[in-house]
């Protein structure tokens, strides 16, 4: 039921409050942690993806509900076959969609995989209870770091990421996908930072009572300063 206020109707109220629902809908698609405000290729690619699903996936409700309702509200409807229910709505119609899903799932995936290129920055990530450890093979001095990643805007970086005791997750949504940090192992992430900024990266897998707490800040920087930090690194400060 709907509360009457003194200077609005109904109506308006409920539009006032569809329009707040929404607001804050939104704006939750816009926090530091959202894949849905990407600021690189990898991260705009999925971005993408979960728009196209978000699409199909309306519309195959408003199909499958439009065909259950429709009977009901006229009776010349001729019903299909239970054959044409089976065939087409049971294997065709899901079949198309999975397997276009399977191809677009293929294609991000091999974005998000390392290309073998000569001159990518390599950085190594490691995990540990509760946080992570970061080294640059290529910057002077063995550089490493806590908690924070330093990387270069507009250049692409593959991220080498292993544990050293449990199963944790590397993952900074605004900047691509997920990977697991497993002990023993090292999976490659390739990704790329389109502006500078602080990105904010979590842990996504479980991995004991810190682990909402286990965060990291990807550092993204422009070229000069990206150089500056190197050779900070060089001289040991
Ligand atoms: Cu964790």
């Amino acid at each position: 039921m709907l509360l009457r206020l003194r200077h609005g109707s109904p109506t308006r109220l409920s539009l006032n409050s569809s329009a707040v629902a929404a607001g804050l809908l939104l704006s939750g698609c816009d926090t530091p942690l959202s894949t849905l405000a990407p600021a690189g290729e990898a991260a705009s690619t999925i971005a993408t993806l979960w728009w196209v699903m978000l699409t199909a996936a309306v519309l195959i409700f408003v199909g499958v509900v439009g065909a259950a309702l429709l009977p009901l509200m006229t009776r010349r409807l001729k019903a299909p076959s239970t054959r044409a229910m089976l065939i087409g709505g049971g294997l065709a119609f899901p079949g198309v969609v999975l397997v276009a899903l399977l191809i677009a799932a293929l294609v991000i995936g091999d974005r998000l995989s390392p290309r073998g290129e000569p001159d990518v920055l390599r950085i190594e990530a490691e995990a540990h209870q509760w946080g992570w450890t970061f080294r640059y093979p290529d910057a002077p001095g063995q550089a490493a770091t806590a908690g924070v990643m330093h990387v270069p805007v507009g250049r692409p970086f593959e991220v080498y990421v292993t544990s050293r005791d449990v199963i944790h997750s590397f993952w900074a949504p605004r900047l691509g996908g997920k990977i697991d940090a497993i002990p023993g192992q090292v999976n490659v992430i390739r990704l790329q930072a389109d502006a500078p900024g602080a990105y904010r990266g979590q842990c996504a897998e479980f991995c004991g009572r810190g682990h909402a707490m286990m965060d990291f800040v990807l550092q993204a920087h422009s070229a000069d300063d990206y150089r500056a930090w190197q050779s900070r690194q060089g001289a040991g400060q």
